[in-house]
């Protein structure tokens, strides 16, 4: 069974968002719910599974958002939020979710325009309607626009982690259902793209039926959209299609090659099926003269019978993994188990959710050698740190190293994550700097500068002597923000030149640098770091989403500075001082 915590967090969250359009809460109501939504959503244990008194103590929550989410787990809903559901239009709830609009202007343009769907505000704002309207200027009208494109862009994809969840879920229940040979996800998800347009799930059985009844009957199942004894497709409630396919045992390998994709991949291995005189399907390779089966029963198989190794599903997006498995030279990609340590983390000193202590023995747990905490630098005004708070933290985190029944062997690096302002200095002098034992960058503002100062900006940061990680150096945030625009080329060859790493951010909404600029890094010669920039325990999860990502972009272990052992990367971060 999926955590409750996301659905309790999304409930938290919305009761937020209406308290801002009804006018039901001041400004610290509505924060003190928002605050709960990510302490929920963050949270190690699985609320369903705590009781009332346990789930008082989760940080931010108290006693009456305790209660409202005790009634959410025992009667399936919350009557405050109801309520408040009831008092808005229905099409205004529709319009928040165009990214930017906030939740008064979505209620004005709902009340005043009568428009109730995103389609209609887009031909209402073409038609000029928004003309005249208090509050709502040409600028504003244009970001609208901006927000509606960017929606659509994304429109059906979904972030890799709600993916990854579903299916995990799904492959959990069909794997128990009597006759299921074998359960997994292919697809998109299995080559771990960073949005998934629908999930495929592939189960082998002789008698394929109780399967597909199992799939249509499933708490999951929200909506079918078509069924027979191959193929399912069904909707989950938030919307997500998911495929089920079932094939017979013998078949499996061809069924998992093919529909793991991608199409272009699939292409390109048919071709050399084809030269050899083979043809290959989702039901095997066949000798094309006589019809004859060859092989089918796994993936190995498939490949080497096509003179090929085994080629890793990140890889299999036809950018000249046939060509180098052909030639004996495909990567060894970086695994979670060569990470050694975590670069960049956040305590509840700044936006993180969870004290210093428990991020520590979080990433203990994880069995990693070192472990830095990088919270947010003073310039980043929300986050209120301070020259004081940061020293004081600093005691803190070398106190705590002594402990060693709560960090053993690993080692603890304090640092911080820097603002990269608009023209490429940092938040303190060197001198200051030199304090740290590790220090990320990263750009938290001004995010629209052209691309030639943002080259500049980026560079500069580059070439500041402590700066040893660009932290989600595009400030990407997947269907909401867009990366910033930059020389790329110029970037990447400056970090390389001058030791800095750029990093793999792992937040599914960022994944950052992507798949497609690694790969151009790599170009440059650039390491990277793959860090979760974790904000609560859970956070670090989302470690195999920043593997998935790198291994897309072909990199190997030695190319990741934290696989390094903690010697090397020292010697890294001390070369680039003065
Ligand atoms: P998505 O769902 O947009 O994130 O991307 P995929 O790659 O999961 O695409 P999807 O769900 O349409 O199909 C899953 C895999 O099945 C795809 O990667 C390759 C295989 N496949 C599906 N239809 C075809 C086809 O018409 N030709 C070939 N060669 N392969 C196909
Ligand atoms: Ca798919
Ligand atoms: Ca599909
Ligand atoms: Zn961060």
């Amino acid at each position: 069974m999926a955590r409750r915590n996301d659905a309790v967090a999304a409930l938290l969250e919305e009761y937020a968002d209406l308290l801002v359009i009804t006018g039901g809460g001041d400004a610290f109501k509505i924060r003190s719910y928002e605050k709960a939504a990510r302490s929920v959503a963050g949270f190690h244990d699985d609320v369903s599974t705590m009781d009332a008194a346990a789930i008082g103590k989760i940080p931010q929550v108290g006693k009456s958002i305790g209660a409202k989410i005790i009634e959410y787990l025992t009667t399936g809903k919350i009557a405050a939020l109801e309520k408040l559901r009831e008092q808005i239009p229905p099409g205004a709830r529709t319009l928040i979710e165009i990214p930017g609009l906030g939740p008064k202007k979505a209620v004005t343009l709902s009340r005043e325009l009568g428009v109730s769907s995103i389609d209609e505000l887009s031909a209402a704002i073409a038609a000029g309607r928004l003309d005249g309207l208090p509050g709502f200027g040409a600028k504003t009208a244009e970001n609208i626009l901006h927000g509606i494109e960017l929606l659509r862009r994304n429109e059906g994809r979904v972030l890799i982690d709600t993916a990854t969840r579903v299916a995990e879920e799904i492959v959990a229940h069909l794997s128990g259902v009597p006759g299921c040979v074998a359960c997994t996800f292919a697809g998109s998800l299995r080559r771990s793209r960073d949005t998934i347009g629908d999930v495929d799930i592939l189960a082998a059985a002789t008698d394929s039926e109780p399967l597909m009844e199992a799939f249509r009957s499933a708490p999951y199942a929200f909506e079918i959209i078509g069924s027979g004894p191959t193929k399912t497709s069904l909707r989950t409630r938030q919307g997500l299609q998911v495929d089920l396919r079932v094939v017979q045992p013998e078949v499996w390998g061809a069924a998992l090659q093919y529909f793991t994709g991608s199409r272009e991949h699939n292409i390109r291995v048919r071709e050399i099926a084809v030269h050899k005189g083979l043809k290959l399907s989702e039901y095997g390779l066949f000798d094309a003269a006589s019809g004859e089966l060859i092989v089918a029963a796994t993936e190995e198989e498939v490949y080497e019978r096509l003179g090929l190794p085994w080629i890793p599903p990140p890889l299999r997006e036809d950018r000249g993994e046939v060509k180098a498995a052909l030639k004996g030279e495909l990567p060894e990609l970086v695994r979670i188990s060569d990470l050694r340590g975590d670069l960049h983390s956040h305590t509840d000193l700044t936006d993180g959710v969870a004290p210093l202590r428990t991020m520590v023995a979080a990433a203990r747990k994880r069995g990693l050698a070192y472990f830095a905490i990088t919270d947010h630098a003073p310039n980043l005004t929300m986050q209120r740190m301070t020259t004081e708070k940061m020293l004081a933290q600093r005691e803190e985190v070398r106190a705590l190293a002594a402990e060693t029944d709560v960090v053993g062997d690993m080692v603890l690096l304090h640092g911080s994550e820097l603002n990269i302002d608009p023209d490429g200095a940092v938040d303190w002098d060197g001198d200051f700097l030199a304090g740290f034992d590790v220090l990320v960058a990263s750009v938290h503002s001004h995010f629209g500068l052209p691309a030639d100062e943002q080259t500049r900006r980026l560079v500069r940061a580059c070439e500041n002597a402590y700066v040893n990680v660009i932290g989600h150096p595009r400030a990407r945030s997947i269907g909401k923000r867009e990366p910033i625009d930059a020389d790329w080329d110029a970037v990447f060859e400056a970090a390389a030149a001058t030791g800095t790493a750029m990093e793999i951010n792992c937040f599914p909404d960022r994944l950052d640098l992507s798949d497609d600029m690694v790969l151009r890094a790599r170009r440059h010669g650039v390491r990277f770091a793959i860090d979760t920039d974790c904000h609560s325990v859970r956070n670090m999860e989302n470690i195999r989403y920043g593997v998935g990502t790198a291994q897309r972009g072909w990199v190997t272990a030695d190319e990741v500075i934290n696989t390094w052992p903690l010697d090397r990367l020292r010697a890294f971060i001390a070369a680039k001082r003065p």
